[in-house]
């Protein structure tokens, strides 16, 4: 018999704490055979609390109980009743200090939430809900208390022995034990708890806040790490700073820590004053991490270190407003990169993922809003709608308001709402109040699953020289039928003469022409709505959703010629980019087209001469033209299909790929030699980058055309090159080049001169089986056996069976169905050994509506073999019941 189906949680059943732990005193004693964890306890009923239940009900996962007492006495087996997931503590008084004994086994814990062991160290990971699997608690973000915590442990093996805040008092212990006492001075959720214990050795660096005060900044790594640290050190630095001059928002205590694990299922976590990072988001130096990773660090490492005001200061009433910190936050760090590097450039690279893998989120199965109205397992929640629509909406928030009256609203919302566990609702009141603006109607963004449409028409008077621009949206929603109310959406437009030149742009008779603005953020705010331009003296070329302004869908209006003009002559960097995407995407379905029907393939010459152009152009910035030059993935292709010809996709894209790469020869040549450098010292500025990226992308498009000169070039490269970024790159032109000797003497070269590295290990198992070339799902099942695999690594799941499944998709697609049975089999092994990552891995099996009847057949066909299985996690359950027809 199946077990009763796991049970759905209502964000409108929320109820206010019935009980408050003001203090929490946590002592661990660590060792080879498990955890025993103390705890003590204050509390007393909320006054504000929506009911008053005589017992207590405690959060539980996993826990042996050893002894349990209410102040002072020990509590006999009437008083209290272990119940599915939890403890009831029958009968409590008002106020009571409750101690309770448990022991854990960390070292048998592969699910890596709670406390586990990563190699040699112990350390935890509590959000969302990881804490009930350290001890008994109420495990809700709303019940913030002060957290004072103390370890034990054997000295030798764990010298280290960290907990969030400031350490107070430390000590030997008899046989060879010591123990270290951490007081965090900030009330605070419990799932911002952490707790590390290791042999690790520190890496220190020091930060004056704007008040002067001093901040010791501490690392800490296993021993042959020690020379990746400088570059997350000095991203956090520079976070700091950034923090402080954009939001005036400083540091509050005397450390700040950071800890590199190797098993870690996401990216990092922002426990108060000790982040814990995977390595593969943290450890960098130049020749063993790519320009891509030395940027998703610094990244990474301002995200976690703004969580410490959006998330901990100022944290979620409850998981269904886990958008109010990740969205808020993603937006921040969004920003900050921004500054950091190409503006545009970070832009595309936001928008291309929003609008491959958002926008299918938004379609698919699991849809669902930015403040979601139910769940069963909150972690399926930490999704690209919650983070990357959560912070498109934020920033359209911020569109709307402007830089100014936006920080007012962020000054007000911190300053409200310190120390307090708050609602989506909460942030948009602050930001209203603080602006003026009402954001009444914008609010219906964050009960929105799907993806608005907007229709754009257009009108050019060339009599009264006026011209109208007509705005129409409407949203599917998931269930199929259509969102009647519209949004409120910041609709950033301009008008380009036939230079290129941005024209005034006069809504109103009276306006003063010369001050007129020449770019408007347009408040659309109804079905259809009509907005139009005086004393335009030429037809213009209107300039739609500058910098992608609102996360939508918008209609394609532009002609072929319009496009290729927006290419050269756009002044937004992201519209220019988008324009030159628009016209690939069209080309490539066009050669789709003629492939599906067995017509003869040929490539619109006017792509190849927009390209010639870019490439020829002395004036365009380098950092765009290495986006402009990547065309349209598979999986953008895919989305943007109402059914998917898998096969067809892959041929068109690779034949007009390979078509301008051989039209464009000595071009590419000449881009590969000009951006070679005279090598300096490696520097991860986005000019250096950008220089690199041309360089790189040069080599693949002459390497994949079979070019003789270019293999000498690459093998040359792969050789010689002294950063990550040039020897991977070549590595991956070698890959995916027909030169097949040339390509498996490089990846063995590569594996014996890093194996040692895991992070580089990890690039080399996602380099073979993203690739169409490499990854055959037979190679993809060697690997698996092959030392360099660990199924209980995160990081080795997804270089390997994530990356065949969504990079090498013409392999997975194969209509013969096996790769599906392979993701299949893999789900059902991991929801064993780590719940969240099983479910992660199903994504692309949820994505069948998009392919042909005989590819969903044999999709769902998987997808009912999984929900088959006996002990189903609930992380599985959900996102495979929610996806079968
Ligand atoms: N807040 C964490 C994510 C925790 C995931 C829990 N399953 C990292 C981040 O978004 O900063
Ligand atoms: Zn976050």
């Amino acid at each position: 018999m199946k077990e009763a189906q796991p049970r759905t949680i209502f964000l409108k059943d929320y109820k206010k704490p019935p009980f408050l732990i003001d203090e929490t005193v946590l002592h661990f004693d660590l060792s080879e055979q498990g955890a025993t964890v103390k705890s003590r306890l204050s509390i007393r009923r909320n006054p504000d609390a929506d009911t008053a239940p005589q017992d207590l009900y405690l959060d539980g996962v996993d826990l042996e109980l050893a002894a349990i007492a209410i102040d002072g006495v020990e509590l006999s087996g009437s008083g209290y009743e272990l119940i599915a997931e939890g403890l009831r503590v029958i009968d409590v008084a008002d106020n009571f200090l409750l101690e309770c004994e448990t022991r854990i086994k960390p070292h048998e814990n592969t699910c890596l939430e709670g406390l586990y062991k990563s190699s040699s160290m112990f350390c935890t990971q509590c959000e969302a809900e990881g804490f009930r699997r350290i001890t008994y608690y109420l495990d809700r973000p709303d019940v913030m208390s002060r957290f004072t915590t103390t370890i034990v442990a054997d000295k030798n093996l764990y010298p280290i022995l960290l907990s969030n805040g400031n350490q107070v008092e430390r000590g030997d212990l008899d046989a060879d034990r010591h123990f270290v006492t951490w007081e965090d001075p900030f009330r605070k959720p419990c799932y911002l708890f952490a707790l590390v214990a290791g042999d690790l050795l520190n890496i220190d660096d020091e930060y004056t806040t704007m008040s002067g005060r001093k901040v010791a900044l501490r690392m800490f790594v296993e021993p042959q790490n020690k020379d990746k640290c400088s570059h997350a050190l000095n991203s956090l630095k520079a976070s700091m700073k950034w923090d402080e001059e954009v939001y005036g928002r400083e540091y509050d205590l005397d450390i700040f820590m950071i800890v590199a694990v190797d098993d870690f299922n996401m990216g990092a976590m922002e426990n108060k004053g000790l982040n814990i990072f995977n390595s593969s988001c943290v450890l960098a130096k130049p020749d063993t991490a790519t320009d891509a990773t030395y940027q998703r660090i610094e990244a990474i490492v301002a995200h976690e270190y703004f969580h410490n005001w959006s998330g901990n200061r100022v944290t979620c009433r409850d998981w269904f407003q886990l958008s109010l910190k990740e969205g808020f936050t993603v937006f921040r760090d969004a920003e900050f990169s921004a500054d950091m590097n190409s503006r545009t450039v970070k832009r595309i690279e936001d928008v291309n993922l929003l609008r491959t893998a958002q926008f299918a989120e938004d379609a698919g199965p699991m849809s669902h809003p930015v403040r979601p109205a139910s769940f069963i397992e909150i972690s399926n929640f930490y999704t690209l709608t919650i983070y990357e629509k959560g912070a498109e909406v934020v920033g359209m928030i911020y569109r709307l308001l402007g830089a100014e009256l936006f920080r007012k609203g962020s000054d007000l919302y911190f300053e409200r709402h310190d120390g307090q566990a708050v609602t989506t609702d909460d942030f948009v009141q602050a930001m209203q109040d603080a602006s003026g603006k009402d954001l009444t109607q914008f609010k219906r963004w964050y009960d929105l699953a799907g993806t608005p449409v907007i229709a754009v028409d257009y009108e050019y008077d060339q009599d009264g020289q006026t011209f109208t621009l007509k705005l129409s949206q409407s949203c599917p929603s998931t269930a199929g039928d259509v969102v009647e109310k519209p949004f409120h959406i910041p609709f950033s437009f301009a008008l380009l003469d036939n230079n290129g030149c941005n024209i005034p742009l006069i809504q109103d008779d009276d306006a003063v022409f010369a001050n007129a603005p020449t770019e408007l953020v347009l408040d659309f705010v109804k079905t259809e709505q009509i907005f139009t331009f005086q004393h335009i003296e030429k037809r213009p070329i209107p300039s739609l959703l500058r910098g992608f302004s609102a996360p939508v869908r918008i209609k394609n209006t532009y002609s072929r010629d319009e496009l290729l003009f927006l290419m050269s002559n756009e002044t937004d960097g992201f519209n220019r980019w988008d324009a030159g995407q628009k016209l690939a995407v069209e080309i490539i379905r066009e050669v789709a087209e003629s492939y599906a029907q067995g017509a003869e393939l040929t490539v619109d010459q006017r792509l190849i001469e927009a390209y010639r152009g870019l490439l020829v152009s002395e004036s365009i910035d380098k950092a765009l033209l290495s986006k402009m030059l990547l065309l349209p993935t598979e999986s953008y292709l895919i989305e943007l299909s109402e059914t998917a010809n898998v096969d067809a996709i892959h041929h068109a894209r690779n034949f007009v790929r390979d078509t301008v790469a051989k039209a464009l020869k000595s071009e590419l040549l000449k881009c590969y030699q000009d951006n070679l450098e005279a090598e300096t010292a490696y520097s991860a500025d986005f000019r250096s980058i950008a220089k690199r990226s041309l360089k790189n992308i040069a080599l693949g498009l002459l390497l994949s055309i079979g070019d003789a000169e270019a293999l000498t070039l690459a093998e040359t490269q792969f050789a010689t090159a002294e950063n990550m970024t040039d020897e991977s790159a070549s590595l991956i032109a070698l890959v995916n080049s027909d030169f097949i000797a040339p390509r498996e003497a490089a990846l063995e070269t590569f594996y014996a001169k890093w194996k040692a590295d895991p992070q580089v290990v990890e690039q080399w198992l996602s380099i073979q089986c993203g690739s169409v070339k490499s990854g055959s799902l037979e190679a993809v099942k060697r690997l698996m056996s092959h030392e360099a695999f660990d199924i209980k690594n995160p990081n080795k799941v997804r270089s390997v069976i994530g990356a065949f499944c969504n990079q090498n998709i013409v392999s997975f697609h194969n209509a013969n169905g096996q790769g599906y049975a392979f993701l299949a089999d893999n789900v059902i092994k991991l929801n064993k050994l780590n719940p969240q990552i099983a479910s992660r891995l199903v994504t692309p099996l949820t994505r069948w509506k998009k392919f042909d009847e005989q590819r969903q057949a044999l999709m769902q066909a998987q997808l009912k073999r999984i929900l088959d299985e006996e002990n189903l996690s609930k992380d599985v359950y959900e996102v495979v019941s929610k996806s079968i027809k």
